[in-house]
Formats: C-alpha cells, sequence, structure tokens
C-alpha cells in the first residue's frame, strides 16, 4: 500500500544522561506532566499532523515501552492497514543484531519502509516534548526538493556543544553541520528531526551499511557524508517551545515549565491534544488538611499535606503535615506524615517514610529519589 510520508520514531536510546530514571526504563516511556510518557508527545504529533503509519524503533529496555504503546489506541493508530509498528531488533537468516546507531536501525528496517513506497521518510525522536505539525515540515521540503530537511533552532550557546550545530545561507540551505563541536560555530541546532527523500536516504543507508568505520549515525555519519556530496540540504526553523529531556536539568525544567502560566508550551491546547493511555483509576481526593498551589495532581492521588509548584502522578498519597516543593512523584509514591522534599524528583511506588528531609539546592541538579537512594540518603540522615 502506497503512502507518501512513513514515520520512524527512535526509541531505543538508553538515556545513561537520565540516571536513576531510566534504570529499567527506556527514555521514551519515562513518566512526563502528571500523567504522559516522554514519546506521548511525538506520537500525539504524529496524529495530529495525519501521519498514521509510524515504525517505533525500540532497543533498550522496551517492556514498559511496548507496553506503553500496545497497539497504538490512545493515539488512534490502531488501525489494519498502517497505524503503529513496534520495530525490535530481529534475528534473520543473514544475520541482524542490534541497532547499533540511530542509522543503522532505519537499515535493518528498510523492508518495513518499502512495504509502503514512500515518497518521504520523517525521522523523528521519542525524547522531546514540543508540538510541531509535521505537515509543513514535509511541504517545505517539497518546495524546496530538498533531499534532505533539517527541523532547526536557536539554542543557548552555553548548551549548543550537546546539538548538532548548523549554518544555513539566507535561503536556509545548509552549508556546513558538525556533530556535537566542542566549539560551535552558531548556536542554531538540529533538533533530531528529519525529512528525507526516500530515495536518497536508501541509497545512503546502503552505502554507510558497509562503512566498517562509521558509527551508522544520523548525527555523525549521513548528514555529514550527504553535505560533502553537495546534496540538497535545507534547515526548517521551527518557532514554538522544543525540550530535548535528555537531562536531569532538562527533564525537571521541561516538568516545572507545564507550571508555569506564561510558558510557551500548554497541555492545554486545544488544537493540539496531547494523547495516552489512561487508567481507570478514582478521583483525586483533597481533605481539608491539604494546601494546594501551581501543582498538577493526576487522579487516584491522595492530599492531606502541602503541595506547592509539584507534579503528582496517579496513585500518589501525601501524608498530613508534609511539604511537597517543586518536586515531581512519580505513580504510586507515598509521603509520610511530616516530611519535606523540595525540588526532588521520587520514582515509582517508592515509600518516603514519616519525617523524612530531602531536598536539592537550586544550583544543583535535582535529586532523584528511588528506593535503593533512600535506603542510603535516610542511613546517613541517622
Ligand atoms: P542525540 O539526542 O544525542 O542527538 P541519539 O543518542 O542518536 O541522539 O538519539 C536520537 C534518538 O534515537 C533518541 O530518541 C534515542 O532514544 C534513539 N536511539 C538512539 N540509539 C538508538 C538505536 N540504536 N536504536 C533505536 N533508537 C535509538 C541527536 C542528533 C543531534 C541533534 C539532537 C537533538 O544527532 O544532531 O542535535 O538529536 O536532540
Ligand atoms: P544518552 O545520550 O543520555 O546517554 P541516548 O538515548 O542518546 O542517551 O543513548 C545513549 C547511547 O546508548 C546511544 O549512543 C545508543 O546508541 C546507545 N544504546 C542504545 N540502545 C542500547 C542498548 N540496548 N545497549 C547499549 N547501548 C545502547
Amino acid at each position: 500500500m502506497k503512502k507518501e510520508c512513513v514515520g520512524m520514531l527512535l526509541a531505543g536510546g538508553e538515556g545513561k544522561r537520565l540516571g536513576k530514571l531510566t534504570g529499567n526504563l527506556a527514555k521514551p516511556a519515562v513518566h512526563f506532566g502528571g500523567k504522559y510518557r516522554i514519546i506521548d508527545f511525538t506520537l500525539s504529533n504524529c496524529t495530529n499532523s495525519g501521519i498514521y503509519t509510524v515504525g517505533v524503533l525500540t532497543q533498550y529496555a522496551p517492556l514498559e515501552l511496548n507496553q506503553h504503546i500496545g497497539i497504538g489506541k490512545p493515539w488512534d493508530l490502531d488501525r489494519q492497514k498502517d497505524g503503529v509498528s513496534i520495530l525490535s531488533p530481529y534475528t534473520a537468516k543473514q544475520g541482524g543484531s542490534w541497532y547499533s546507531g540511530t542509522a543503522d536501525a532505519i537499515f535493518q528496517n528498510i523492508h518495513f519502509i518499502e512495504q509502503y513506497s514512500p515518497e518521504y521518510v520523517l525521522i523523528i525522536s521519542g525524547d522531546h516534548i514540543y508540538h510541531m505539525n509535521y505537515k509543513h515540515l514535509i511541504k517545505q521540503h517539497k518546495l524546496t526538493g530538498a533531499d534532505a530537511t533539517i527541523s532547526v533552532m536557536e539554542v543557548p550557546w552555553d548548551e549548543a556543544s550537546r546539538f548538532g550545530i548548523l549554518n544555513t545561507t539566507e535561503d536556509l540551505r545548509i552549508y556546513e553541520f558538525e556533530e556535537k563541536p566542542s566549539n560551535p560555530k552558531s548556536n542554531l541546532a538540529s533538533m533530531g528531526i528529519y525529512v528525507f527523500t526516500w530515495a536518497a536516504l536508501k541509497a545512503y543507508l546502503l552505502h554507510d551499511a558497509e562503512q566498517i568505520h562509521s558509527s551508522h549515525d544520523f548525527g555523525k555519519d549521513i548528514i555529514p557524508s550527504m553535505l560533502q556530496d553537495g546534496k540538497r540540504m535545507y534547515g526548517y526553523r521551527f518557532e514554538g517551545y522544543w525540550k530535548d529531556v535528555g537531562t536531569i536539568q532538562s527533564y525537571w525544567e521541561a516538568n516545572m515549565d507545564l507550571l508555569d502560566e506564561d510558558s510557551s508550551f500548554s497541555l492545554n491546547n486545544k488544537n493540539w491534544r496531547t494523547y495516552t493511555y489512561d487508567s481507570n483509576n478514582p478521583p483525586q481526593f483533597i481533605d481539608r488538611t491539604a494546601t494546594l498551589k501551581s501543582s498538577l495532581i493526576n487522579s487516584g492521588c491522595w492530599v492531606k499535606g502541602t503541595i506547592d509548584h509539584s507534579i503528582l502522578f496517579e496513585n500518589v498519597i501525601v501524608n498530613e503535615g508534609s511539604t511537597v516543593y517543586q518536586s515531581i512523584l512519580h505513580p504510586g509514591v507515598e509521603v509520610g506524615e511530616n516530611s519535606v522534599l523540595e525540588r526532588v524528583i521520587v520514582t515509582k511506588n517508592t515509600i518516603i517514610p514519616p519525617n523524612t528531609y530531602l531536598r536539592s539546592n537550586q544550583d544543583e541538579e535535582p535529586l532523584v529519589v528511588d528506593a535503593e537512594s533512600l535506603k542510603e540518603i535516610l542511613s546517613i540522615q541517622i
């Protein structure tokens, strides 16, 4: 069945820099924003942009991620002929192996793409928080007759070396690209969101697969080789909110942005819904002893303490006399009486005993608390 554009969503990264948040969870499956997983934003962008054929490339700790995506129902991607397909590394007669890099992940699924004889392939990532209409990106790609279009935006100079950095002419044609340079020449960054003309990309994937010294990565290998060969490559300027939540700090900040009325990103955008798997919890209960300010509180919660500038996922219990400030509590967390949590992230089902004091300073990375680290912290406090 022919499709003009197939979406390929890279969701296999380990997310080492998210530390304890990705201990047994792939980065795209990490809880975000009170009821979502990080990948929901990209999957919802697909649905909202009319991209209904999406392959999700998983690899590292895929169990919860696969369960979450299921047959794609929340995103209206549970269709018979297209919809979402989970593409895990497989072994075939000719070999087959773990995806060694992002380009290798796509290379190993060429047959999946070819079923649809697409004109274009959209490559997206499962670890960004943003609302983007991919139709506009694809439209520009067609208008310029490009081989590749890279979505770009300016990032703060001090963060530039964590991105692919590029330079374009005034008409946005890319003439320079460097993956994560130590001395960036500009602050125009690749958002890791690409549209390729499939015929052009396929040729490069086949060639790259034979290079033994290649890391088989889009940013390190495919894009630099295409540029070197003079392929038509353009930048697509994105103006909205976009955050790569690859570090604890950026994860915490992107969550806190949801509590800021002046933020340019809102979950309440009625024209651009974010969909997710919804569990059947009872409504949250707010007790008469509770005080709530600027917070997101999901269903099934039971609040008796003070919650200020915080995010409570489903089934969180905060007992009387406790204060939770600038913190993120994942599903099933329980905070005992008279405890104080300030600027911390508590992972799923962790039980914080009564009279516990957990705090990170404003100038340091927020503390991530799980059952194991809690034991250590408590032994020091006693
Ligand atoms: P990074 O985000 O560092 O840079 P990378 O680690 O390659 O890129 O991950 C991209 C996506 O692919 C992530 O969603 C990750 O989960 C997934 N992924 C990683 N390895 C994978 C594998 N083997 N199989 C399947 N999925 C995999 C990229 C670009 C930069 C750009 C930033 C923007 O390389 O140029 O600036 O994205 O965030
Ligand atoms: P971070 O940059 O935070 O370490 P990423 O999500 O970007 O996290 O992925 C980190 C690296 O881990 C990537 O280079 C990716 O190729 C690699 N990787 C992905 N899956 C696996 C896996 N199953 N085992 C080991 N490494 C993996």
